[in-house]
């Protein structure tokens, strides 16, 4: 039986990696080919991304796939959301993609919602409010120069497979995390864009998931040498998107994920988005995923309150810290690990201590201490979004997947499962990797539908599992604690 090798680049916000997956029948297997930083940049403008060196990774990623596999039949890409390079006429880069963390945004959704109401454009578009959303950020722009020169704008995997390939697009996904697009249609929301003064015209055609993206250009080969043709396939190019196509459910039980990286993304697939009025006030998004799914979920700050501390404290090893992190009593201090007041980089621990005091907590001191309670924190806040997620989409679940960089954090998963008081599946790390894989394998014909994939995912890949401790009286008052101030 044929067996096929796909190289996924799958660029996260704190590293980039080009992993190579061997695709079976009945075999999945998964090797890191390269891995690299990927580290933000403070320039006179603001934050922007260091696209060029990432561009300069994937290269040398795929340099070596070719090494590894020998003959690479695939290239898929997915990264973060929501942010884009803009091209001018020539069809040259203006300037640096700007970080979702810059502080261009700030104040701007209230202009919007002066001409669109955030109800209406809830109901519109189902996205939750995140002040970087890619329509803030070209509402924030509106007055730039860049942005009147722009005669395109690509979404940054859709960049860089234009850079690979010649060819522009707009994957759909990752489109869903612009606020641009109606998630009943799955298609663009034209009267938003209309009356905000936004030009669609700006997008590259939509293209779905498993639709070809063109071919390596010779450049391309030559620097990486891979012998073409090598193809380019869409994949669910929100690096969410492929985490959760990556989710080894089964088929039988009904489940919730968290994509834990980063960010925790925590929610439910579900068949339609929910619009209601409560799923705005909890601000609630629908994403799209494979397959028109609707990815119901919640930001919720994730690892990165942990990455920024660690920052802070110079890099130390993070395992013994965890493990001094989990001899510390449970839920003595907990922040809203949702709010968008953590947005910002620096200062962390500082922060973190700040929200404990002005919540009228114990005020952690140690490392050891801040991580514990960064810990607590996240699993309470993946409780709140399980939990209300289920109510809103009327969807019970019966356990919750745990995939991404997070998994590596055995604490951290379990507190989740207690928390939840539900049992949790976790892995595979490099879910997102998985999901662009597969996804690729599925155009080329080797694996069947969603649930195929999943069951691959299921049989091949080491996963933890984790059965809820005590009872949740702790958590619910923990939670009181923050609803409370
Ligand atoms: P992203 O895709 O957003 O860049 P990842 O999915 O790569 O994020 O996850 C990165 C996170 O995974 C880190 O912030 C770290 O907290 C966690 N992590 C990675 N390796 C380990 C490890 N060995 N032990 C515990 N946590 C880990
Ligand atoms: C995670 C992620 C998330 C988005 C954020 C900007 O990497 O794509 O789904 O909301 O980055």
């Amino acid at each position: 039986a044929p067996v096929k090798s796909y190289a996924a680049v799958d660029l996260g916000a704190s590293s980039g990696r080009v992993m190579v997956g061997r695709v079976g029948p009945d075999s999945l297997g998964l090797t890191e080919a390269h891995r690299f930083p990927n580290r933000p940049v403070r320039t006179p403008e603001g934050l922007r991304w260091d696209i060029l060196s990432l561009y300069a990774g994937v290269l040398d990623g795929l340099r070596t796939a070719g090494q590894v596999a020998g003959q690479v039949d695939s290239v898929g890409i997915d990264s973060w959301a929501v942010d884009y390079g803009l091209l001018d006429a020539d069809g040259a880069l203006l300037g640096n993609p700007v970080h979702y963390r810059d502080t261009r945004t700030e104040g701007v959704a209230e202009k919007v919602w002066a001409t669109v109401p955030a109800d209406e454009l809830y109901a519109r578009t189902g996205l939750q409010y995140a002040p970087f959303n890619t329509l803030y950020q070209l509402a924030a722009a509106r007055e730039s120069a860049q942005l009147a020169y722009a005669e395109r704008l690509l979404l940054i995997p859709d960049l860089l497979t234009y850079w690979l390939t010649g060819e522009a697009g707009t994957e759909l996904t990752n489109a869903s995390t612009t606020q641009l697009i109606d998630p009943r249609t799955r298609d663009w929301a034209h009267d938003v864009a209309s009356r905000l003064g936004i030009d669609l015209g700006l997008f590259a055609p939509l293209r779905r998931p498993g639709d070809p993206a063109g071919l390596l250009r010779p450049e391309v080969l030559e620097e990486t040498g891979l012998t073409g043709p090598v193809p380019v396939t869409t994949v669910g190019s929100h690096d969410t998107a492929s985490a959760v196509a990556a989710v080894p459910a089964t088929g039988g039980e009904r489940f919730a994920y968290i994509c834990t990286g980063t960010w925790s993304l925590a929610g439910l697939e579900l068949d339609a988005p929910v619009l209601t009025e409560a799923s705005r006030a909890a601000n609630f998004t629908n994403e799209l995923g494979l397959d028109g799914t609707v990815r119901y979920l919640r930001n919720i700050m994730g690892l990165w309150l942990l990455q920024e501390c660690l920052r802070a404290w110079g890099d130390p090893e993070l395992t013994e810290l965890l493990h001094a992190a989990a001899d510390v009593p449970a839920l003595r201090s907990v922040v809203d690990a949702g709010d968008a007041a953590f947005l910002a980089p620096g200062r962390m621990p500082a922060r973190i201590a700040d929200a404990c005091r002005d919540s009228g907590q114990p005020v952690p001191e140690s490392p050891a201490e801040i991580t514990r309670c960064i810990l607590d924190s996240l699993a309470l806040a993946h409780r709140r979004a399980i939990t209300e997620a289920q109510a809103l989409a009327d969807h019970p679940v019966d356990v919750v997947h745990i995939v991404g960089g997070g998994t590596r954090n055995a604490l951290l998963c379990q507190l989740t499962a207690d928390a939840c008081g539900l049992p949790v599946v976790a892995g595979p790390a490099e879910a997102a990797a998985l999901g662009n894989v597969l996804v690729q394998a599925r155009a080329g014909g080797l694996v069947g539908d969603r649930t195929a994939m999943r069951q691959l995912i299921a049989r091949t890949q080491p996963l933890e599992r984790y059965e809820p401790r005590g009872d949740t009286a702790a958590w619910r008052a923990a939670q009181a604690r923050l609803t409370a101030r």
